[in-house]
């Protein structure tokens, strides 16, 4: 059985980064190690969100982790909440990253042109250090945005200004750049990627749902992580993981009920099964 090892916060309430990563990473039957970054009440869209730091307690794990020789298929991190965090998650992959294994890194940070509360350009820039030892990073426009240190911009952008933005992001580092959030047609939107090594772009939509939610980036990346484990492609793992955070989404939406602040993703996972079925996975 593959092992990942996600590094991200727990939020208690708010279905999002740990919360999200478990429950799909697991149901796509894959084991899930996790290192919690902090303990927040909820995420950081509701006002008085506790925050309970875990940093001091991240080098300890880690160093046991070493005596007991653990490995890791994937090394899969979030949202991290400090630069202090950056550099102990960086030098977790120098120890455990190896030829075979899988960096994926997804900045969290910001979106629709705003970084999250709490995070500045500064973090931005020393989130693209971390970038460079990736196999894989995911970031949105607006994330890519801060980390290239370029003007967001929001929409009628061509395919021209994509690609420059992926070649860019590659120079960082990763192996593979994915830009999330990519709209080039109205109605549409999806992920397009670029691979540093054949030099090759990449891409797929789908239609576009005009919601946002939080935590559909969590379940974007797991969902990926867990195909990329699978032994998925990259392509197929990236188009299998936006189809279903967009079926989490609408199933969403047709509840009258749903609150605005997570989405009904578990009534779902008989639909991620039943994908990764007919991509030839049992
Ligand atoms: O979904 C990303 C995320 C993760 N963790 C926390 C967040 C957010 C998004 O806002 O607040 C604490």
């Amino acid at each position: 059985m593959k092992r990942i090892v996600t590094i991200q916060d727990i939020s208690c309430v708010g279905k999002c980064s740990l919360t999200v990563a478990l429950p799909i990473i697991s149901a796509m039957g894959i084991e899930t190690s996790v290192l919690p970054t902090a303990v927040l009440s909820t995420h950081t869209m509701f006002r008085g969100f506790t925050f309970r730091d875990l940093t001091g307690d991240i080098a300890p794990i880690v160093e046991h982790w070493k005596r007991e020789k653990f490995g890791f298929d994937a090394i899969y991190t979030g949202y991290l909440g400090s630069f202090e965090q950056l550099e102990l998650v960086s030098r977790l992959i120098d120890d455990f990253k190896t030829p075979e294994n899988v960096a994926f890194i997804d900045p969290v940070m910001a979106d629709n042109g705003k970084l999250y509360p709490g995070f500045t350009p500064e973090f931005a820039k020393a989130m693209t250090r971390l970038c460079s030892k990736a196999d894989v990073i995911v970031p949105n426009l607006t994330e890519a945005s801060f980390m290239l240190d370029v003007p967001y911009v929001a929409s009628g952008y061509d395919e021209a200004y994509v690609r420059d933005i992926l070649t860019k992001l590659a120079a960082l580092g990763p192996r593979c750049a994915v830009l999330t959030g990519v709209s080039l047609e109205p109605g549409k939107t999806g992920i397009m990627g670029f691979d540093r090594g054949s030099r090759e772009f990449f891409q797929y939509s789908h239609r576009k749902v005009n919601v946002s939610f939080h935590g559909t980036g969590d379940l974007f990346s797991s969902t990926a992580v867990g195909g990329l484990m699978r032994g998925l492609s990259l392509l197929d793992a990236l188009t299998l993981a936006a189809d279903f955070t967009v079926d989490c989404i609408e199933a969403t939406m047709k509840n009258p009920d749903h609150v605005n602040y997570a989405v009904e993703f578990e009534p779902q996972i008989p639909s991620l099964i039943d994908r990764m079925r007919a991509l030839g996975l049992k």
